[in-house]
């Protein structure tokens, strides 16, 4: 059987991440597309270099094309300007919803059965955006964010602990921004229930909401030490083991910027929710019961994308 081929539609720091890391887990063939020519070209040689190394065969090009990207199964965009210091996420959005229309068209043209995973900001209008331009069906186009956002919640919770990050589990729902909203009653060290290791004495309730806060940040504390871009190492992750759910059909449940229609009262909405991924790209968007307070940020963070999208559809009139 061919092995799957992957696009990466943006060659920038999360793609070339993005290219290393799929090469270096066997998961396919890569393209590297970029309107900066010579960009994924060299990338996709200088990776190409390291197979006989690593000892990985995946065969590596980089493109300015379109066409290069054809009959694609996966295709994760990171095409766009990333955030510099002191820049919002929504001071990206006229720039990059331009990028969105025209990434949205070259995957109708020659990946319409393609997987597709956003990460360009903001992300939740971005990827609203790009599933109307390319016409795709919802369940195959999602952006990444809760994955990230929540592996940092893991992270700094496991420092807090001091136990592995593989026995911390969180969740984190709502935009990718400001307003997301990290769900402590769902996060467990262990099973464990954070509000409970509150009550048992393992740490404070302001350390935790320190915790809460500085994953609300987690972007802008990495663009803050960078000065010249965003995170890339942890994004390109997340989004591999989207990929990998999708290729390998393995049913994750991740948390994802979804289409929500129906579920947490909302009609046909892309914001940040637990999904199950498998071979049908999001087969389920699953609905949680959320208290009063959860609600009300919930509410909050899907009013900040609506505010985003509607600005979106003020800049272009096709939408
Ligand atoms: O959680 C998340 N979703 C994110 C999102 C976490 C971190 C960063 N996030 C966003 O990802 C960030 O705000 C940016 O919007 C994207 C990509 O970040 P990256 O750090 O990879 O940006 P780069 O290095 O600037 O790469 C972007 C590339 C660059 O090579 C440009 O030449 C290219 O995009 N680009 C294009 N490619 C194709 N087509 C078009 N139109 C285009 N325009 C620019």
């Amino acid at each position: 059987m061919a092995r799957p081929k992957i696009a990466l539609i943006g060659s920038g720091m999360i793609g070339g991440t993005l290219a290393h890391l799929a090469a270096l887990k066997e998961m396919g063939d890569v393209v590297l597309f970029d309107i900066a020519d010579g960009i994924p070209q060299g990338k996709a040689l200088d990776i190409a270099e390291s197979g006989p190394v690593e000892g990985f065969d995946a065969a590596l090009s980089g493109t300015t094309s379109y066409e290069d990207i054809a009959g694609a199964d996966v295709c994760i965009v990171t095409a766009g300007v990333p955030r510099k210091p002191g820049m919002s996420r929504d001071d990206l959005l006229g720039i990059n919803l331009k990028v969105m229309k025209s990434v949205g068209e070259g995957i109708k043209e020659h990946a319409p059965n393609a997987f597709v995973i956003c990460i360009t900001n903001p992300l939740d209008a971005m990827v609203w955006a790009l599933r109307e331009f390319s016409g795709l069906p919802h369940n195959k186009v999602v952006g990444m964010a809760g994955v990230l956002d929540s592996a940092r919640f893991r992270h700094f919770l496991s420092v807090e602990f001091d136990v592995s990050m593989r026995d911390v589990t969180a969740f984190v729902l709502g935009g990718h921004g400001d307003t997301m909203v990290p769900l402590t009653r769902y996060s467990t060290v262990g099973g464990i229930p954070l509000p409970d290791l509150v009550e048992m004495g393992w740490t404070s309730q302001e350390k935790l909401d320190a915790i809460v806060q500085r994953t609300r940040d987690g972007g802008a504390e990495i663009v803050g030490l960078l000065k010249t871009g965003s995170a890339y190492y942890a994004p390109a992750a997340s989004a591999i083991e989207m990929a990998q759910a999708y290729l390998h059909d393995q049913k994750r449940l991740l948390p994802c910027a979804a289409y929500v229609d129906g579920a947490y009262g909302l009609d046909g909405f892309y914001v940040g929710v637990p999904t199950i991924i498998g071979a049908n790209g999001i087969e389920k968007v699953i609905d949680i019961k959320l208290d009063k307070d959860e609600q009300a940020m919930f509410d909050k963070s899907v009013d900040a994308v609506k505010g985003l999208v509607e600005a979106c559809k003020g800049i272009d009139s096709s939408l």
